[in-house]
């Protein structure tokens, strides 16, 4: 099978040759190449050129033989096409200006009208000529929750003391912004939808509302964004990832989603257990911790293999099979920037070794 292939089956609940990987995050950060691109361009220099995105993309299928390409580019360029200047500014993080934070700055944001010539969509023809039939390709973007938690911080906020203050007092603000981008990601993804063979939307703060108000404010938005992607591209696979993501399974069970990414310390028993009871039988993906990245490759690589045996216990594969189906093997959460290609390389090749019994 080729890396597509295999992604597809696993997502498809069918048999694979060899467990399929690739790494969130995988794409940047760690990786010589992109350190130095990264010393003579910016960062919205990179995500705005197709050759530069496509070569980033390419470094570590390239390097460590993943199975997958996600293309380069970042969750909150939406904001930008809105209206915003978005900016990385190194040791800083993200910049969004000007920030979110009243009815007026909501109506303020422009609904883009995407078509097949932003740089998103031609990146991914690009990498989908470029991994032919080899590599699965992926697009993606924010949920709205965690779009929406960017925007009214407007830059790096360990405390997201705007977010609480509007959680507390202006309610239907973060509401009226959760509508708002919806649509706009449910957009985006479609368009990317045209060259990607599976799309990850990221949740990365879903851990910070309790479970009541995650269903009252962030779900519908949510909602909104897989019933309009499901609508258009009904073919499409839809992972959702997110932090905390299993305290909201009986809330996302009915989305129609094709797959879960969950963070490192969920059992896959449990959470296969919990997506049945709703009535959903899930395909997983992950979970190894990130942090155990930064050991040196042959200590990744005993992890690595004592994370396989366990998981896949938890999964049980089907009689007579070497392998559980319905699992993507990937990260707890984006793999850190101070793992070295090694350590990466020595996962994922521990992953292609694996055989169950
Ligand atoms: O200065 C630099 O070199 C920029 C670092 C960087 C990179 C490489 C940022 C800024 N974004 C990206 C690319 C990116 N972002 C990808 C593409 C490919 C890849 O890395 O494999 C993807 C999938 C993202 C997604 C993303 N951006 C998420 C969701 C995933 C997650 O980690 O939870 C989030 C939360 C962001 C926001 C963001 N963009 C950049 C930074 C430093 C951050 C995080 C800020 C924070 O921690 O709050």
């Amino acid at each position: 099978m080729t890396g597509r292939e295999r992604m597809l089956a696993a997502l498809a609940h069918a048999p694979v040759d060899r467990l399929p990987v690739w790494m969130m995050r995988q794409a940047g950060r760690y990786l010589p190449g992109y350190q130095a691109l990264r010393r003579k361009h910016s960062f919205m220099e990179l995500v705005g050129s197709v050759d530069l995105s496509a070569e980033i993309s390419m470094e570590p299928v390239h390097a460590l033989d993943v199975d997958a390409a996600i293309v380069f580019h970042d969750i909150l360029i939406p904001y930008e096409m809105m209206g915003c200047r978005v900016d990385f500014v190194d040791g800083q993080g993200p910049i969004i200006d000007p920030p979110v934070r009243t009815m007026q700055d909501v109506e303020r944001l422009a609904p883009p009208s995407f078509d097949e010539q932003i740089v998103v969509v031609r990146t991914l023809a690009r990498l989908r000529e470029q991994c032919a039939d080899e590599r699965a390709v992926i697009g993606f973007a924010g949920a709205p929750f965690t779009l929406a938690t960017y925007g009214i911080e407007g830059a790096m906020s360990k405390t997201r003391s705007h977010l609480g203050a509007m959680l507390a007092d202006r309610r239907e603000v973060v509401r009226a912004l959760l509508d708002r981008v919806a649509p706009v990601l449910a957009g985006y993804l479609i368009q990317q939808s045209r060259h990607a063979d599976l799309l990850q939307l990221f949740e990365s703060h879903a851990d910070i509302l309790s479970h009541d108000d995650y269903a009252d404010l962030a779900l519908p938005a949510l909602r909104t964004v897989v019933r309009q992607v499901r609508a258009a591209c009904p073919e499409t696979p839809l992972i959702l990832f997110g932090r905390g993501l299993h305290t909201i399974f009986d809330l996302i069970a009915d989305l129609d989603l094709t797959a879960y990414s969950l963070d490192a310390d969920v059992r896959f028993d449990a959470a296969a257990l919990a997506l049945a009871r709703a009535g959903t039988r899930p395909v997983l993906q992950g979970n190894f911790p990130p942090e155990q990245l930064l050991a040196d490759p042959a200590e990744v690589a005993k992890r690595c293999a004592a994370f396989l045996k366990e998981r896949a216990a938890e999964l049980g594969a089907a009689d007579g099979a070497t392998l559980p189906a319905g699992w993507i093997v990937n990260l707890g959460h984006g793999v850190l920037p101070q793992t070295t290609p090694a350590a990466a390389k020595a996962f994922v090749e521990t992953v292609h070794g694996f055989r169950q019994g």
